[in-house]
């Protein structure tokens, strides 16, 4: 909430000088706080100002990874089933509007009915947190345009337009319980919306985004999210929706103004590589971490995000759990939804169901197999179950649990020794041998229980060269895309992160077309391994390693990764070359490292040495 100055609220005032200014098609934001890296537009910027894979802004999502879902809207009022004037019956959920083809007047007719008096915010959190969820991301605008807060850009809401409370404000108090219970809260937002009128028709668009800039802003100044979710990107018909990846760009770059530490999912632009701080797989889990993106899978908990009262194909708890570890293991997060009926009460079968993930995680511990855990190259992902790791300790999940006297063979991708093993919850040794490729697990007993088991391996990782003292790599740019003649600006560059998107470039002398930059130096790794080296580029990229081309992917092309792998020696500082151009329109250069050791991230500085030519 705003400050009190006197009688009036700081934001009070900020928000009349900002709808003054979006008046002017100006989004207010750009007149408020700017965050690191200027957050500007133009000539000269970076939009890339840190990398989510470490930076401390995304730290508490990369270590929480298990947050709660919300689908609650006037569609909820429906509880899935609409009977047509004819009598016959037609069910959905939150698309039921458009799949049941409800005429507007009827839908908000309905909709003027809704009054979710039970909602209960705290009860809501409680489950949340005993579901071992730490953070919950609530619909705020579905693709039905109904705001769920008080909004000052139309009466589709549920203040102006329900049978709800007029007093009550269901996101503040949503807000208010879940700081009070340490959950962070994200908000669910729509772009494409089936009923504002501005919103279909090519010449009114631009009226529907700054309509849209404007309840964005109100969510983000009014409750203070951590996190924007943001939904309905895709190029879709009825209306059609002419969102775009420049609109994406914009729209980030304008919340980055409004708070730089809010994290955004890759659905505000066309859920690209480079749109957002985060993946949005749905309904499925990746089979290996993303490259070049954090992730986080979202699931319904039966078949249906919004309540639908005949869907009892709710999912085990085993299943959940499995899901949960799976997802922890390859290094992403899980989003569970729940959808509250039309009070606003939560079913008792998702209740139950997140009931029991959540004892499972707080039974023995094993909650350390996903909390601040995550993907480790050090092993192959056994047949058996996942494995993850944090800091020296891997957590294999087994699923499938052994006959008697049975091993579990773990293969190992990088040499490590099992200093200790144990299951959680159970005091039956674990023998280690060394077998093969890795080790076998003989766990003694019978599975402790229908649920995955958790075995706890200490390990003494394979040994690190010092972190480096570098300062990153030599960069010169050209304003031409050939490296011709004397470049515009040479200096030290501390990473390869780079996102200009449609308007930045390297230097405010140097347009957003048409220009080129050649990084060298030597990069210097910690680990005598295998490693990574994954680019994200945007026209062309081409990278050697000690002279040798690793990746070439010199035709101009949209947002691409590539990747190559190379052996590198720990403490060892091999030279490497990156050229990168860029055409016309978007411009992105990234250079990732992961290795069995090393978690996937943006090369740092310190480990990189710029040679000055
Ligand atoms: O169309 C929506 C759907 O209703 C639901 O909100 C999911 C949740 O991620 N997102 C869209 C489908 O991808």
């Amino acid at each position: 909430m705003g400050r009190r100055i006197g009688s009036v609220r700081l934001w009070g005032v900020l928000g009349l000088l900002g709808s003054l200014l979006l008046a002017a098609g100006i989004p207010a934001g750009a007149a408020a706080r700017r965050g690191p890296g200027g957050g500007g537009s133009g000539p000269g910027v970076n939009h890339a100002v840190d990398d989510p894979f470490t930076a401390d802004r995304t730290s508490w999502w990369r270590q929480d990874r298990f947050g709660m879902f919300v689908h609650f809207g006037a569609y909820s009022n429906l509880e899935g089933e609409y009977t047509r004037p004819d009598g016959t019956v037609c069910r959905d959920a939150e698309w039921i509007k458009r799949q049941c083809k409800i005429p507007t007047d009827a839908y908000e007719r309905q909709a003027a009915t809704f009054d979710p008096a039970d909602f209960d915010a705290r009860a809501l959190v409680r489950a949340a947190k005993d579901a071992g969820q730490r953070y919950l991301v609530i619909t705020t605008k579905h693709h039905d345009g109904y705001a769920m807060w008080p909004t000052r850009q139309n009466t589709w809401n549920l203040r102006d337009h329900s049978a709800f409370d007029p007093h009550r404000d269901l996101l503040a108090e949503l807000k208010h319980a879940a700081d009070a219970a340490g959950i962070k809260l994200g908000f669910y937002y729509s772009i494409w919306d089936w009923h504002d009128p501005d919103f279909a028709d090519p010449a009114t668009f631009p009226r529907y985004k700054k309509r849209m800039y404007a309840q964005l802003k109100e969510l983000v100044d009014g409750y203070d999210p951590a996190l924007l979710w943001f939904d309905g990107d895709w190029d879709a018909d009825d209306p059609v929706n002419r969102w775009s990846r420049r609109d994406g760009a914009d729209l980030q770059a304008y919340l980055h103004r409004l708070n730089p530490d809010l994290i955004v999912n890759n659905r505000v632009g066309k859920r690209g590589v480079t749109d957002g701080d985060f993946g949005t797989p749905e309904q499925k889990i990746p089979d290996e971490p993303v490259a070049g993106q954090l992730w986080e899978s979202c699931m319904t908990l039966n078949d249906h995000w919004g309540f639908a009262r005949y869907d009892t194909h709710w999912k085990s708890p085993a299943t959940l759990v499995t899901n949960l570890l799976t997802v922890a293991s390859r290094g992403g997060n899980y989003l569970l939804n729940v959808g509250p009926d039309r009070r606003g009460r939560i079913p008792q079968a998702s209740l139950d169901r997140l009931r029991e993930t959540g004892r499972w995680l707080t039974a023995y511990g094993q909650g350390a197999a996903v909390y601040g855990a995550g993907y480790t190259g050090l092993v192959a992902e056994p047949s058996w179950g996942t494995v993850s790791r944090r800091g020296d300790t891997l957590h294999a999940s087994v699923a499938s649990w052994p006959e008697p006297g049975g091993a579990l063979h773990l293969a190992a991708r990088a040499p490590f020794t099992v200093t200790g093993a144990r299951v959680l919850g159970s005091d039956r040794p674990v023998t280690v041998t060394p077998r093969g490729d890795g080790y076998d697990l003989t766990p003694t007993g019978p599975a402790p229980g229908p649920l995955p088991a958790v075995i706890r391996l200490a390990i003494t990782p394979p040994k690190a060269a010092p972190a480096g003292h570098g300062t990153g790599l030599w960069a010169r740019s050209w304003d031409n895309d050939a490296f011709a003649g004397a470049p515009v600006v040479s200096g030290v560059d501390p990473t390869v992160n780079k996102s200009y998107r449609f308007d930045g470039s390297p230097d405010p002398r140097i347009p957003a077309d048409r220009f080129s930059t050649r990084w060298s130096g030597r990069i210097e790794p910690r680990y005598d391994e295998t490693y990574t080296l994954t680019t994200v580029s945007d026209d062309t990229v081409r990278l050697w390693i000690d002279g040798r081309l690793v990746i070439a992917h010199a035709t101009p092309h949209e947002v691409a990764v590539d990747r190559a792998t190379v052996r590198l020696t720990a403490g060892h500082r091999h030279r490497i070359r990156i050229e990168h151009t860029q055409r016309s329109g978007e411009a992105h250069m990234k250079l990732l490292w992961s290795s069995p050791s090393q978690s996937q991230q943006i090369v740092p500085s310190r480990q990189l040495y710029p040679d000055g030519r």
